[in-house]
């Protein structure tokens, strides 16, 4: 290389004379390929994603939800390597009877992605449904508990594994409408670093991955019932997170040495930041 520095020749340059180790790609996977994770809500949005990213990154893959024809068109995809696997994360009789049922060479789970939840209705406290307040604390709390009590002893047993919990910024951040949405999120990034707290001196890694503003997933059309019109209307004229941003985060994360522990991640669209606290007068 001769002569002035482009930005562009300066780079070829860097990259050419600097040592590997500089620049190779971050090390491979910590979880050796084909090792198996379990993604609860598979059957849409980000743990679709995440377990076609996995998938795709040579990880076994059980996948979750109640709608068993979508889980049945990722097993058509991936015959060997998708394991369907429907029931109702609410329910704990559902979830033990299911990974009761998991074939012996599916059982030991290494990671697991407590992903399936919902937000339901955005009115107030004092007008908010009930019945959506249970459903979320079912869904949110109850399964994303009961899936890993239920998971963890094999991880502890094995000296190996991972959970990696969706929690959002909504655990974090409150807003109005948020309510027991978001306080079923705040218990998620507790819930997680207690893990941590519990599982010291174990291999056992736990990350809670805190999403903001998400599009292309079903989240709004759930949470309003229905009425595609509105729930579109939240991402018009943004460029919102899509799943494949967050499944890349998730396989990044499983991508870390085995040494490394991220405990939190909170991630934003660039468009999405923050607003004054507001202040009612008068
Ligand atoms: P989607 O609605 O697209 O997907 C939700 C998934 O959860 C579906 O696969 C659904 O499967 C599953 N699920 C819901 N309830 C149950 C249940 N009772 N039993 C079993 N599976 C269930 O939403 P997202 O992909 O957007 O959301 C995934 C996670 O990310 C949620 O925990 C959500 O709170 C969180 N999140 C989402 C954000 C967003 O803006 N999209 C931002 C921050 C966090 P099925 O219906 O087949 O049972
Ligand atoms: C989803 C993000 O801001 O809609 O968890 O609650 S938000």
């Amino acid at each position: 290389m001769e002569g002035i520095f482009t930005p562009s020749n300066l780079l070829l340059f860097l990259m050419q004379t600097m040592p590997d180790s500089v620049h190779s790609a971050p090390p491979g996977p910590a979880t050796p390929a084909a090792s198996i994770a379990l993604v609860t809500g598979a059957t849409a949005g980000f743990g679709q994603a995440i377990s076609r990213a996995l998938l795709q990154a040579g990880w076994r893959v059980i996948g979750t939800g109640r709608r068993a024809d979508r889980l049945a068109a990722l097993r058509a995809q991936w015959p060997e390597a998708f394991l369907p696997l429907a029931f109702d994360v609410a329910g704990r009789a559902a979830a033990q009877g299911a990974l009761a049922s998991l074939p012996a060479a599916w059982q030991d789970v290494d990671l697991l992605v407590n992903n399936a939840g919902l937000a339901l209705g955005l009115e107030r406290a004092d007008q908010a449904s009930l019945d959506d307040w249970d459903r979320m604390i079912d869904t949110n709390i109850r399964g994303l508990a009961t899936l890993t009590r239920l998971l963890l002893p094999q991880m502890v047993r094995r000296n190996r594994g991972y959970v990696i919990n969706i929690g959002s910024i909504a655990g974090n951040w409150p807003y109005p409408g948020g309510n027991v949405y978001g306080a079923t999120k705040a218990f998620v990034k507790q819930f997680s670093q207690n893990l941590r707290a519990d599982l010291a001196g174990t291999a056992i890694r736990v990350s809670n991955v805190e999403p903001g503003l998400c599009g292309g997933t079903e989240f709004s059309n759930v949470r309003f019932k229905g009425d595609d019109e509105r729930a579109a209307s939240v991402y018009a004229g943004v460029q919102a997170i899509g799943p494949e941003d967050i499944a890349r985060i998730v396989l990044w994360l499983v991508q870390q040495p085995p040494h490394v522990n991220v405990n939190r991640i909170e991630v934003m669209p660039v468009a999405q930041s923050f607003a004054p606290l507001s202040v009612a007068r008068g």
